[in-house]
């Protein structure tokens, strides 16, 4: 962007005054803040207008979910309109610090982890790959808790990022306003904001488009005053608060509420826009949309209603547009977390899509049983209803045309265990699209010291292409890149520690190993194993205090859901380790535990450019894919994992020598399944380090009374070990000696650290995005989409469907 600093800052100078009525010299850091956003939405805003991505030249993809978690924006704005060293300098010269401006700005928090997390991510490489793809999601007026951990246990505070009452990057739009109808007769009124996703050094500028309920105007007029009070703060509080994933009983109402009216104002806007320029039979050649998860999985007969009330079509064609328009990527295979919804709540909410939906499952069971003639088993098992219950992941295949895992090994048990009577039934549907995050945000943003130094080693290609990454390859060993390498992580270390030191006043040594598991707090995380392991080396440590181990310091952070016990005791036995461990002089700091308050996106992009181990240890089959591993290895940490999700392709391209693997793969944790499990107390008597710590959870000897762990110990022994914790506990003890003896080895260390960095290139979110783009929103247009994909460039395909030609 041509751009002089002189003008930038007259207009920055300018915003100030006009904002907030002050000079400079007078205002906050807050309002610097405000004024600099202005800056930038007029910049942004221009490019706004002017980027038509109205239907006429490119197929659009609408991305629908339940969860965006954008974190902060400004410095990605600044970057894509290529002002953000320009616009360093102007502030530095205007005596003010960029970093003290975007620490104002409000981390929007609006998705509980990976999920809503990858959204992000897409959007940003849908914009940064020149095509028109958007987001639709909720506004939520709350976003996910913020944590604060008080002598070990979780406190919840509400997260009120709309405190001001706006979001300085939205735009309301009044005019765009739809009617969502409940039962019989309620209706509410959702607004669209509107935030403005940029592209990187581009001139295309997509939409993230978030709904907000409000009360329908006209509708106060009958009420009295109070009454009409009451029913506006009714109809506001659908969209109050993002539901943790984990929540289970309360709220079940408020939640389809949410999900009825994300699709519904979804699908009637992007209609509404469609008919501007085309005529409704083409929606699929010129609409993808996409569902993330099932949570919008009412897009199906949402859609099927438009057709078939508002515009009057027969049920036939209405299906044919409405499966070809629509497709799903499933996350999970966690049966606690595939959805269903009781048929006497839904049909009372929602009696009109629970007509389609019934009709849906009539047509579906009478194809199943021409298909499989007297098989009811099969049936019944398939069917969209069954037992009381709507199963929304088999709506979502029965109405989709492609349905995605997100890594291969979990599109495989997806195939072959979880959904394998549908993969039997329409193979066709099932591919895999393994994820991937922005490397704009995740290395060029988070982590400038080692992007500058990418650049300097390979040149800027990488920025564009980050395959091309893989030039590092040949630099893994030369010794002057090393110690820069080195030097990179020795500044990323000392950036977090004094955050450490500056939030919780605790010293942490600089040069000591950085160990990190930062993810949500679940159980088949086993964020619990890790602990259990802490505790084993230190007793080494105290048998044995000139035990030969690299110093190290473990770091945790993450949320558990508010009604989930054990992941808030998980918690606790993190802090009661750090309790103990820490203060302990005679272990000669060898070993330190912390566990950071509120993870989220900002303290994401601060941990993760600092750590030199990335721990990704969930019991093989659980993790659909994770996104952590990928951020992790693109900022040059080795990973210690399991052979889980896209643990296994990091593995695959990185190869043996430069990932630590360890534990039993799906394939075992699956058989021990259908055996039954296993029996803990077997590795019990067999190991005594194993035994120690068990003992130890329940003994006394942790400072909390010693029934505090009763629940941990008892799962572990006495409810079967569910996750494989003891069982993974030997391997998992070898992996890390052995991380320590490789991270003792320097030279070898930081070749691993390299060859992550230069194979990272694979998981940057442009090659998830452009296989989307390729393999499945266009493959409802009947193109051979493999063909398109297949040796091809990003910038190929760039061209290609710039063009509109691919999409049409
Ligand atoms: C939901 C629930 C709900 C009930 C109780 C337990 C539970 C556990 C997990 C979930 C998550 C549902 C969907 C989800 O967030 N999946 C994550 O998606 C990421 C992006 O694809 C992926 O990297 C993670 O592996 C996957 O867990």
């Amino acid at each position: 962007m041509e751009l002089e600093k002189r003008e930038f800052q007259r207009s920055f100078i300018e915003m100030v005054q006009a904002l907030h009525g002050r000079d400079i010299a007078d205002t906050t850091a807050r309002e610097q803040f405000l004024a600099l956003a202005m800056v930038v939405r007029e910049y942004t805003g221009r490019k706004w207008a002017a980027a038509v991505h109205p239907a006429v030249s490119q197929k659009q993809v609408w991305y629908f979910s339940i969860e965006f978690l954008p974190g902060r924006l400004l410095r990605g704005y600044l970057f894509n309109l290529g002002i953000y060293e320009l616009c360093v300098q102007a502030l530095a010269e205007l005596g003010i610090a960029i970093a003290a401006l975007e620490a104002e700005e409000e981390d929007a928090g609006t998705g509980n982890g990976g999920l809503g997390r990858l959204a992000a991510c897409y959007l940003d490489s849908m914009a940064a790959l020149g095509l028109g793809g958007h987001g639709c999601g909720l506004r939520y007026r709350y976003g996910l808790f913020e944590q604060r951990v008080c002598e070990g246990y979780q406190q919840e505070l509400p997260d009120d990022w709309l405190k001001d009452g706006y979001y300085v990057w939205e735009t309301r739009r009044p005019d765009e306003a739809v009617i969502i109808r409940y039962g019989t007769d309620e209706q509410v009124l959702a607004v669209p904001y509107d935030i403005p996703v940029t592209g990187y050094h581009n001139e295309t500028v997509n939409t993230l488009r978030l709904w907000s309920s409000e009360a329908v105007p006209s509708q106060g007029c009958s009420a009295t005053c109070q009454e009409a009070i009451a029913q506006k703060r009714r109809c506001q509080s659908i969209t109050d608060s993002l539901y943790p994933d984990d929540s289970t009983s309360e709220g079940k109402t408020l939640r389809l509420k949410q999900q009825y009216l994300l699709v519904s104002a979804g699908l009637q806007s992007l209609i509404k826009n469609h008919l501007r320029h085309n005529c409704l039979e083409l929606l699929p050649q010129r609409v993808a949309v996409h569902i993330n998860d099932t949570h919008p999985a009412l897009a199906i007969p949402e859609l099927m209603r438009l057709l078939l009330d508002e515009y009057g079509w027969g049920w036939q064609q209405a299906w044919e547009v409405t499966t070809a328009t629509i497709s799903y990527t499933n996350h999970t295979i966690l049966p606690e977390a595939l959805e269903t919804w009781p048929v006497d709540l839904f049909s009372s909410l929602l009696p009109r899509i629970y007509e389609i939906v019934h009709e849906i499952n009539e047509r579906f069971c009478r194809l199943l049983w021409q298909a499989y003639p007297g098989d009811w088993a099969k049936i019944a098992q398939m069917a969209v209803i069954a037992d009381n219950q709507i199963k929304m992941a088999h709506l979502a295949i029965v109405g989709c045309y492609s349905i995605n895992g997100v890594a291969k090994l979990h599109t495989d048990i997806l195939k072959h265990q979880v959904m394998a009577d549908f993969y039997h039934y329409t193979p066709e549907k099932f591919n895999n699209k393994t994820n991937g995050v922005t490397h704009r945000r995740w290395l060029m943003a988070a982590n400038p010291g080692l992007a500058k130094l990418l650049s300097e080693t390979i040149g800027t290609g990488w920025i564009e292409r980050p395959e091309r990454l893989e030039e590092l390859l040949q630099f893994r060993s030369d010794a002057a890149f090393q110690e820069k390498l080195a030097a990179v992580k020795q500044l990323n270390k000392q950036r977090l520690a004094s955050y450490i030191y500056g939030k919780y006043g605790w010293k942490i040594d600089e040069h000591s190993l950085f160990d990190m598991q930062v993810k949500r707090i679940h159980a088949y995380k086993r964020q619990s194993m890790n602990a259990l392991h802490i505790l084993d080396l230190y007793n080494r440590l105290r048998e044995n205090p000139s035990l030969d181990i690299p110093a190290r310091t473990y770091i945790f952070g993450g949320k558990a859901a508010s009604g989930y016990y054990k992941a808030k005791k998980t918690i606790k036995l993190i802090d009661t380790l750090a309790q103990l461990i820490n203060r302990d002089q005679t272990i000669q700091d060898k070993l330190k535990v912390v566990f950071l308050e509120n993870y989220n996106v900002s303290l994401a992009e601060l941990i993760i450019p600092a750590a030199d181990i990335s721990e990704q240890i969930p019991t093989a089959s659980f993790e659909a894919s994770g996104t952590a591993n990928m951020k992790f290895m693109m900022n040059g940490a080795v990973t210690i994992g399991t052979q889980d999700g896209a643990n296994i392709e990091i593995g695959r391209l990185v190869g043996t020598d430069n990932i630590i693997t360890f534990g039993l793969s799906a394939n075992d944790v699956l058989q021990y399944y259908r055996q039954g499990g296993y029996n803990p107390w077997s590795v019990y008597q067999s190991d005594h380090r194993v035994a120690t710590v068990m003992e130890q959870l329940v003994n006394g000897f942790l400072p909390v009374p010693p029934d505090e762990f009763k629940t941990h110990y008892q799962s572990f022994l006495q409810e079967g070990d569910y996750y494989f914790v003891l069982k993974d506990f030997a391997a998992y003890a070898d992996a890390q000696q052995q991380a320590g003896e490789l991270y003792r080895n320097r030279c070898r260390w930081l070749s691993m650290s390299a060859a992550n960095i230069a194979h990272s290139g694979y998981f940057a979110s442009d090659r998830t995005f452009a296989e989307y783009a390729a393999q499945i929103w266009q493959a409802a247009t009947g193109q051979n989409s493999a063909e398109l994909y297949s040796g091809k460039t990003i910038t190929q395909m760039k061209a290609c469907s710039s063009s509109g030609a691919a999409y049409l």
